[in-house]
C-alpha cells in the first residue's frame, strides 16, 4: 500500500484526492496540505475523509515519515519548489503539468532526481494513458500509416471557461503544453523549431484584461521535418481535442468522444463536452493506477518523466518567444543525461 500526501487542494487536487482514495487500488492518502487556510479541511469534509492529516506547511507533509509519494497539484509557480523538497527527502513525486515554469527549474529537478539514483518523478501528462492516443502511437510504431509527414491538432476550450485575466502565454504553458508533450511522445523525435501565428482575434477577447490573443496557430517542425500545426482556441464552441496524423501510407485520427445521436425536429445531433476534466478523467485513473501498481511491486515508473517535462518547458519558452518576435524560434535542448536515455 503506497502512502500518499497531496499538496494543493484546488479543483484538480480535490479530484485527485477523491480518485486516489476511492478509485485507485493499492494507495492510501494519509496527508493533505493547502496554502489557503481551511481549504483542504473543507475538501476533506466534502469527501468524508476527515481522518486524513491536514498540514498547513507542505514541508511538514513531505517530512512526514508515512508519506512515500507526494502528489503536487499546487499552483504552477510552486511546482518546482515542492518537487525539489520531495526529491531532497527521498520521496517519489507526481507533479501536475507543467513540471515547472522554467527550463532551469526542470534541470534542477532532474539533478535532484538523479541523486536518488532511480526514477522518482512522474508528470501529470495524462493523455498518454488515453486509449485514443495509445492507438495512434500503436499505428505509428507498427508502421500502419508509414512514416508520419504532417500533423494537425486542435486544442479547443469552451467559450469563457478561462479566467478573465487569462493571457496568451498561459494558452501555451497550460493548454498547448499538452500537444507539445503528446506529439513528442507520438513521433518519438526531437523538435527543431516553432513559430506562432496570430490569426484574426475573436471579439470575445475584449473581455479579457491582459490582451489575450485567441485563437493562436502554432507550427512545430521536428528534426526529420514533420510539420505539426496546432490550433489553440480557448473560447471555442466546447471542449474539443483533435489529432490527425498523416503518414506516407495513410492517416490516423483521434476519435471524438462517443455521444448518443439525438434525432429530433428533422435534425440529428451529438453532444460535445464542455468541461476538460471530463475528457481525460479515465486517463488520469489509469495513470495513477499504473503508478500505484509499479511502486507496490518495486517496478520503475514509466510515464512522462522529468526529461519530458524539461522538453515541454523548453518548447513552451521558444513558443512564447515566437509570440513576441513573430519569428521562427529554435528549440534548443541540453544534452540528454545518460540517466534519461532509456526512458520512453
Ligand atoms: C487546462 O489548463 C488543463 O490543464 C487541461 O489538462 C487541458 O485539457 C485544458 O484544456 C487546459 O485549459
Amino acid at each position: 500500500m503506497i502512502k500518499v500526501g497531496v499538496v494543493g487542494i484546488g479543483k484538480i487536487g480535490e479530484d485527485h484526492l477523491n480518485r486516489l482514495q476511492n478509485r485507485v487500488s493499492g494507495v492510501e492518502v494519509v496527508a493533505v496540505c493547502d496554502i489557503v487556510p481551511n481549504k483542504a479541511k473543507e475538501a476533506l469534509k466534502r469527501l468524508n475523509l476527515e481522518h486524513i492529516k491536514d498540514y498547513a506547511d507542505y514541508k511538514d507533509l513531505v517530512k512526514d515519515s508515512e508519506v512515500e509519494l507526494v502528489v503536487c497539484t499546487a499552483n504552477n509557480e510552486a511546482h518546482a519548489e515542492i518537487a525539489l523538497e520531495a526529491l531532497n527527502n527521498g520521496k517519489y513525486v507526481f507533479v501536475e503539468k507543467p513540471l515547472s515554469m522554467t527550463a532551469e527549474e526542470c534541470q534542477a529537478i532532474m539533478e535532484a532526481e538523479q541523486k536518488n539514483g532511480k526514477r522518482m518523478v512522474q508528470v501529470g501528462f495524462m493523455r498518454r494513458y488515453d486509449p485514443g492516443y495509445q492507438q495512434l502511437k500503436k499505428y505509428i510504431v507498427e508502421g500502419e500509416i508509414g512514416a508520419p509527414l504532417m500533423m494537425h491538432c486542435r486544442h479547443f476550450n469552451t467559450y469563457l471557461s478561462q479566467p478573465k485575466d487569462y493571457e496568451s502565454e498561459r494558452a501555451i504553458v497550460e493548454t498547448f503544453i499538452h500537444e507539445i508533450e503528446i506529439v513528442h511522445w507520438l513521433l518519438d523525435e526531437e523538435y527543431k523549431n516553432v513559430k506562432v501565428y496570430f490569426p484574426k482575434r475573436a471579439d470575445i477577447t475584449k473581455e479579457y484584461s491582459k490582451g489575450l490573443q485567441d485563437p493562436q496557430v502554432i507550427v512545430i517542425e521536428t528534426e526529420s521535418g514533420v510539420n505539426v500545426v496546432t490550433e489553440v482556441f480557448v473560447n471555442a464552441y466546447g471542449y474539443d481535442i483533435h489529432c490527425d496524423i498523416v503518414g506516407e501510407l495513410g492517416m490516423a485520427q483521434l476519435p471524438a468522444v462517443p455521444s448518443v445521436t439525438l434525432s429530433k425536429a428533422a435534425k440529428r445531433s451529438t453532444d460535445i463536452l464542455t468541461d476538460w476534466k471530463e475528457r481525460f478523467i479515465a486517463a488520469y485513473d489509469v495513470e495513477f493506477q499504473d503508478i500505484a501498481d509499479r511502486l507496490n511491486s518495486g517496478r520503475e515508473l514509466n510515464g512522462p518523466c522529468s526529461w519530458d517535462g524539461y522538453v515541454a518547458a523548453v518548447t513552451a519558452d521558444a513558443s512564447i518567444k515566437s509570440q513576441k518576435t513573430g519569428e521562427t524560434e529554435e528549440i534548443k535542448l541540453m544534452e540528454k543525461p545518460e540517466f534519461y536515455k532509456n526512458f520512453k
